[in-house]
């Protein structure tokens, strides 16, 4: 079956790319809650991030925690909020697991995770 995210890494599909290793592609968000907002995805292809075996996506997350202190640097910003949306009913749309680092700054007014459901 066609996933856009495999299509992304595989350059068929334009996209802003921030990083690349063996395991892992990084690039901007279409759709950013933030300047910098970037998506990490790993090059296997798995649908969620619960059916990862638990040594990649601990890979996974030692990359995204690379990223997310380039990306912070990257655009000044003083913290970030780093997460995943797994399965649709957690809001997740492309049936690709990938990692959302959105960048913040001090009192721009977005809250927490916590306002994501409350
Ligand atoms: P989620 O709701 O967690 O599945 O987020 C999917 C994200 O993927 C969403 O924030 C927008 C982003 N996205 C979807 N299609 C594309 C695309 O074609 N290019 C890029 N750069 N990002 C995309």
């Amino acid at each position: 079956m066609e996933c856009l995210f495999c299509n992304i890494i595989k350059g068929e599909i334009p996209s802003y790319k921030v990083y690349e290793d063996e395991v892992a592609y990084a690039f901007l968000d279409i759709n950013p809650c933030a300047r910098g907002h970037t998506v990490v995805v790993p090059k296997a292809h798995y649908e969620n991030f619960t059916e990862m075996p638990a040594e990649e996506a601990g890979a996974l997350f030692a990359t995204v925690r690379m990223i997310a202190r380039l990306v912070e640097d990257a655009v000044s910003a003083d913290g970030s909020n780093i997460g995943l949306n797994n399965k649709p009913a957690a809001g997740q749309l492309v049936p690709h697991v990938h990692v959302h680092i959105i960048p913040r700054s001090e009192g721009d007014g977005g809250g927490s995770m916590h306002s994501i459901v409350s």
